[in-house]
């Protein structure tokens, strides 16, 4: 290959790869749901979500952007949230801790980033596992704020109770 011609190449190759990026920039313009419009900030966002698997649109192709959401809608849109981005990011923050020595869920000491840590991984039991506080129903036959388990004096002062 000689020098005008390796010239050439690199030249054909840059218009390639400029015309690949255009091709690229042109292609994420367009939304991928035919009732989504593009540009704007809403249809970046579905676009966007739509691409991280968060939000669905319908099995015809459509979104309906204008469609009102159900409850249990709204709660799998915050499930997939929840699994998709942010417990990577919580799994990536207990490395680092762990790494720096900076505590963990789960130790018993509460940190910074955790709202209560009883020094157990489980949910369910007032602090999740992710060491977030959870509203659990108390059970039934405990009154006065008393945990599943915990044993409290009787209102009488006679006895124990434990609340089961
Ligand atoms: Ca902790």
């Amino acid at each position: 290959m000689s020098l005008s011609s390796s010239k050439l190449f690199g030249a054909s190759l840059a218009i390639f790869a400029i015309g690949a990026i255009a091709g690229g920039v042109v292609a994420q313009q367009a939304s991928r749901f035919p009732d989504v419009e593009v540009g704007t900030e809403a249809g970046n966002a579905i676009d966007r979500f739509s691409l991280l698997g968060i939000i669905q649109g319908y099995q015809n192709g459509f979104f309906g952007p204008n469609d009102a959401l159900t409850r249990a809608q709204t709660a799998m849109l915050l499930a997939r949230m929840e699994t998709k981005m942010i417990a990577p990011l919580r799994a990536q923050m207990e490395e680092v801790r762990k790494t720096l020595g900076l505590g963990s869920c789960g130790d018993g000491t509460v940190q910074t980033g955790e709202e209560c840590d009883d020094g157990n991984g489980a949910d369910e039991d007032g602090c999740s596992g992710a060491c977030l506080k959870e509203k659990v129903t108390e059970p039934i036959g405990c009154s006065g704020g008393h945990s599943f388990g915990e044993s409290f004096p009787s209102p009488d002062g006679c006895n124990t109770c434990i609340c089961t």
